[in-house]
């Protein structure tokens, strides 16, 4: 629970209260909100609420039970005896519990139905609703959705990296806390901790931005933004000697951290983002640098990818952490199309840029004959672009071009081409690209049929979800995972930032069974062969280790 949470039950209860018609009350509770919502502290580290102004013995018996248990039994009694015709409506800044009644009595009771309203201009009939309020109406409808809805940390990182780069020169230090430093694949907001003596100078170049299109609110030490792409980002600045504990307490996750907490209270220790403090005296035991936190907490140091309440504090406890793989582990790249499919770089470009990388391999994989949109190659062309390879290799020295191909997984099971073709290839990528609903069994068996194929090397993106717009494939994993343990065929972390399939949970399950994983980014462009750091950054979050990935080895054509 975070200042704002406390202070949303709170709203909510006095909208309740107002709609029942209770006067003075509702005025209370939001008064209370309010001072918690402009708290510098998090409430969490309060002992007595009642120092909180416009927070008295009734209310703060109420925070006690949020914080708590995080949720309140009186809003859910009060929930029950006032059904909440435009519940929903109240969510929109804008929009209190007055306009939200004079819009119901016009039909409208959701967001998506005034949206409608709005589109047909059906409001103006209505006293009091001009364009004016339509624009503002409109704008607010907007915000809320940018807010609630997730962005992928591949379209986000490189806002970040923009980010830091601004902030810069008014800073001696920027990190981007939050579920981007646990490379979470979709983010909620940005979170941005700062070190600088110049806080007011940071304050202006951060809502002076280009890339901000709204300032929600300006402190001394602390603004929150909305960007020009609708995602919410907040700075906050922060002194040196408590920047670890704010860094930890940012980063999250809030599960890792209450469980953190809790083991900090069991020291006789006090942990919150000022510091880790001795309950008895209050000094500072640590703050400075979260190395020094966990090693206060008799833990080893904990990567932000694991700070998922996943059994890493235990890990840690007995000294057990896996040591995880890096992206400078990483010598080569297995998913590469080109223009040769429905890439948009030659292989001679793809190579090129896989040479800045400093990588030693680089395997190309186009599409197969039956993906016709993504204009597959017939064996004939895939034989004629292996043997282009092939001289290639020959002129050139410090990379190896690895000839592959991502067949497809026809319906029954088998690969996309003789396998007079496929033994020729240096490596052989299966991938599903076809009937996506069939049942469990069916898909299962299909892919184990291709598992026991000698032939292949990598199942690519094995469950098929697209983030945002396709589920997981209706198939058993653990017998996947268990299939491809014994024929000792890899299974793709594909690096693309609307799949990163396998995902963080499956990497973790595919490391019990001792699967080994081979990272492709699926590159369609030059630029694509950067979503290397999601597929290792998905891997870290599985706790894989070098070992266990592909592209830590060096690989010869064979
Ligand atoms: P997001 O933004 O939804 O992708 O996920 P996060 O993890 O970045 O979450 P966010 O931005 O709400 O908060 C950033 C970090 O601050 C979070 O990971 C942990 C910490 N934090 C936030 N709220 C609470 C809270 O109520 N209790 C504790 N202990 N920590 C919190
Ligand atoms: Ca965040
Ligand atoms: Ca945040
Ligand atoms: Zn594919």
């Amino acid at each position: 629970m975070d200042n704002s949470d406390v202070a949303r039950i709170l709203y909510e209860i006095a909208d309740i209260l107002e709609r029942q018609g209770i006067k003075f009350k509702p005025q209370a509770y939001r008064k209370a909100a309010r001072s918690i919502e402009s708290l510098e502290e998090s409430i969490e580290t309060f002992d007595d609420y009642r120092v909180i102004p416009g927070v008295g013995e009734a209310i703060a018996k109420k925070i006690d039970e949020i914080v708590r248990t995080g949720r309140l039994e009186y809003l859910e009694k009060l929930k029950e005896e006032t059904p909440d015709e435009y519940g929903e409506l109240l969510q929109l800044p804008e929009i209190g519990p007055k306009t939200a009644q004079i819009l119901a009595r016009q039909g409208i009771t959701s967001i998506s139905a005034l949206e409608k309203a709005l589109e047909r201009h059906t409001l103006r009939r209505v006293k009091g609703f001009g364009p004016k309020t339509e624009s503002n109406l409109k704008r607010s409808i907007e915000l809320h959705q940018f807010k609630t809805e997730r962005r992928l940390l591949g379209k986000i990182l490189p806002l970040c990296r923009q980010l830091k780069r601004a902030l810069q020169p008014v800073c001696e230090q920027a990190v981007v806390a939050g579920s981007v430093r646990r490379w979470k694949e979709t983010v909620g907001d940005i979170d941005i901790l700062v070190i600088s003596r110049m806080s007011e100078q940071v304050m202006d170049t951060f809502t002076g931005l280009s890339d901000v299109e709204h300032v929600i609110s300006r402190g001394t030490t602390r603004s929150t933004v909305i960007l020009r792409n609708g995602i919410q980002a907040d700075v906050r600045v922060l002194p040196e000697e408590s920047f670890g504990s704010a860094l930890q307490y940012f980063t999250g996750s809030k599960e890792h951290n209450i469980s953190l907490r809790q083991l900090a209270a069991g020291k006789g220790l006090k942990l919150s983002e000022y510091g880790l403090f001795d309950r008895k005296t209050d000094e500072r035991v640590a703050g400075e640098s979260e190395e020094e936190i966990y090693r206060h907490l008799g833990l080893q140091y904990i990567p932000p990818e694991l700070r998922e309440n996943q059994g890493e504090i235990e890990a840690a406890q007995t000294n057990s952490l896996p040591q995880l793989v890096e992206l400078g582990d990483i010598k080569g790249d297995f998913h590469i199309h080109t223009d040769w499919s429905d890439g948009s770089g030659s292989i001679n470009a793809m190579v090129q840029k896989a040479e800045v990388l400093g990588y030693e391999f680089v395997g190309i994989a186009d599409h197969s004959q039956s993906l016709h949109i993504a204009g597959g190659l017939s064996s004939e062309k895939l034989l004629n672009q292996h043997a282009i390879i092939k001289e290639m290799n020959d002129s050139i020295d410090g990379i190896t071009i690895l000839s592959g191909v991502e067949s497809d997984i026809l319906p029954d099971g088998s690969l996309d081409y003789p396998d007079s073709v496929l033994e020729q290839l240096d490596f052989v990528v299966a991938s599903i690209h076809s009937r996506f609903k069939a049942s469990r069994n069916e898909t299962t068996s299909r892919v184990v049929e291709a598992l026991r194929n000698p032939l292949v090397t990598i199942l690519g993106h094995p469950t098929g979800r697209i983030i945002g717009r396709r589920e997981v494939l209706n198939l058993d994993l653990d017998i996947i995972l268990s299939a491809a343990a014994e024929t000792g065929i890899a299974l793709e972390v594909n690096c693309y930032p609307d799949r990163l399939d396998l995902n963080d949970v499956h990497v973790r399950r595919a490391r019990e069974y001792g699967v080994a994983l081979a990272l492709g980014t699926d590159a369609h462009s030059i630029q694509d062969l950067d979503y290397m750091e999601l597929g290792v950054g998905t891997a870290r979050r599985g706790w894989a280790s070098p070992e266990m990935i592909m592209n830590t080895q060096c690989y010869t054509p064979r």
